[in-house]
């Protein structure tokens, strides 16, 4: 998922880091005008191929904030959206088809930080403190292409010293093994060192010295997105889907949606609780008397109840286990 002020370039760099266009049904009149502003929750789901492993990848592109006049809960919808997904799989896992789960769950969100700034503003610290509980938080400094190399690490040392200091909980990148190769164990270091990313997106493709590459043409020389010293996107692009992609989907099934899966199972059981239905583990049916409608309500909520409660049972040993 992306998510960030508006015209940060979220879905000009969604597209470029998969290579695909997105955005290609819309009929618009050029390349570079090819993506509009995003008015919605958009989801697309793109196929690519890793290694030889074929990955179905499903990418959520939101609405920027900061264009209307009142920014208050302007994360709403987003944390929304996350949390339909999780009730979701919160459904699909206690249900019957519990083979044929599809996860939709968000597994990362890329939160674009304007470079324009002198690091965090406040609407920026909110927001990723709406959402970090909920979801992988992987700051980005969006546009990077507008500083220079000593302004870009200026920015990223004073957003990760505000990361810091609000209490914001960004994706944490997992201690490397102790067993693997040194090559990789500095590349892992090179990451950790380059967060927040700085990225550059762009739809168009330009000549480069003599070479086609994904960049942006200006009138004083071309910025390339996947040149690693003109911006960080190889280093994002690898982490996303070849480096962390498993650890991404452990720390939401793990972190997040447990926390999700508590949540609910707590409310469902206070909820049953101020029913008063289960001072006993099964409630206690009235005896049949004269069948009418009423009683047959009655035996059938007192049966939906019963079943309630012994998934309840079911899912607090489950995390009593774990
Ligand atoms: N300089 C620069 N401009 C960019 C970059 N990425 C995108 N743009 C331009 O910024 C403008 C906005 O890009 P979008 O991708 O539509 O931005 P967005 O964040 O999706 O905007 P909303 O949909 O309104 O939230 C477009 O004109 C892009 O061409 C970048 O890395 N550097
Ligand atoms: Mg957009």
């Amino acid at each position: 998922m992306v998510a960030g002020e508006s015209g940060l370039g979220k879905s000009t760099l969604v597209n470029s880091l998969f290579l695909t266009d997105l955005y290609k049904d819309r009929k618009l009149l050029n390349a570079e005008e090819r993506i509009n502003q995003t008015v919605e929750i958009v989801k697309h789901t793109v196929d690519i191929e890793e290694k030889g492993v074929k990955l179905k990848l499903t990418i959520v592109d939101t609405p920027g904030f900061g264009d209307a006049v009142n920014n208050t809960e302007c994360w709403k919808p987003i944390t929304d959206y996350i949390d339909q997904q999780f009730e979701q799989y919160f459904r699909d896992e206690s249900g019957l088809n519990r083979k044929n789960i599809q996860d939709n769950r968000v597994h990362c969100c890329l939160y674009f930080i304007s470079p324009f700034g002198h690091g965090l503003r406040p609407v920026d610290v909110e927001f990723m403190k709406a959402l970090h509980e909920k979801v992988n938080i992987v700051p980005l400094i969006a546009k990077a292409d507008c500083l220079i190399p000593s302004e870009i690490r200026k920015l990223k040392e004073r957003i990760r010293e505000e990361i810091d200091k609000f209490g914001i909980k960004v994706y944490q990148f997992p201690e490397c093994e102790s067993d693997e190769d040194e090559e990789f164990k500095q590349q892992d270091r090179e990451l950790k060192e380059s967060a927040p990313f700085a990225v550059i997106g762009s739809n168009t493709v330009v000549e480069a010295k003599g070479q086609r590459v994904r960049g942006r043409l200006y009138p004083w020389g071309i910025v390339e997105v996947e040149n690693q010293a003109h911006c960080d996107f190889v280093k994002l692009r690898n982490m996303l889907i070849r480096t962390h992609m498993h650890d991404l989907k452990d720390v939401t099934c793990d972190v997040h949606y447990e926390n999700y899966r508590a949540h609910c199972i707590q409310q469902m059981t206070s909820k049953l609780t101020q029913d008063n239905r289960i001072e006993s583990p099964i409630p206690i049916l009235p005896l049949p008397t004269p069948d009418t409608e009423t009683e047959k309500l009655i035996k059938m909520k007192d049966e939906e109840l019963r079943r309630m409660q012994e998934m309840l049972q079911k899912m607090q040993q489950q995390m009593q286990d774990q």
